[in-house]
């Protein structure tokens, strides 16, 4: 499975860290949700879901988690522990969060509005999904 990782610039100086994302730059697509994840206990497993058509940028901005993939034929596991990297994750993907180190905060970027109709919360039904496609 081919893993999108992103590394952006970190603008730091002797004040701190700054990553700036810009759509269609360091993000490829225009971004119509922001939300971020806050303490999830570390085994707790968050996820267990696919989507239709959301893409996503998630990206660890404190802290660190373990992000599962599944595609339906391949399996993989990224680690997000560093401020300027993000992890593409296409729809038609399994994901599970968790590993989430104490503190940690997990920042996602949408491409579309919440939509609970763009889940597949079973994973039978996902493996129908994407079989059938
Ligand atoms: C995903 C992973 C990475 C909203 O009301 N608006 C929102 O934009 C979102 C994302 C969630 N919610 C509500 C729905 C649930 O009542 O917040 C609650 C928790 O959502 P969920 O159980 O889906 O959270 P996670 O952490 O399992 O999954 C989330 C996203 O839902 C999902 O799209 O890809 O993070």
């Amino acid at each position: 499975m081919e893993i999108r990782k992103y590394t952006y610039d970190i603008r730091g100086d002797e004040r701190g860290n700054l990553v700036a994302l810009e759509c269609m730059k360091e993000i490829p697509f225009d971004i119509k949700r922001v939300y971020y994840i806050t303490d999830t206990q570390t085994d707790v497993v968050r996820g267990h879901h696919a989507h239709k058509n959301l893409k996503q940028i998630l990206i660890c901005v404190h802290g660190s988690c373990k992000i599962g993939l599944d595609n339906g034929k391949e399996k993989a596991e990224v680690l997000l522990d560093k401020i300027n990297e993000g992890l593409y994750i296409e729809s038609d993907m399994w994901r599970t969060m968790y590993d989430f180190s104490e503190g940690a905060v997990l920042l996602v970027l949408a491409s579309e509005l919440y939509d609970e109709a763009d889940y597949i919360r079973n994973y039978d039904e996902f493996i129908n999904y994407v079989n059938n496609k």
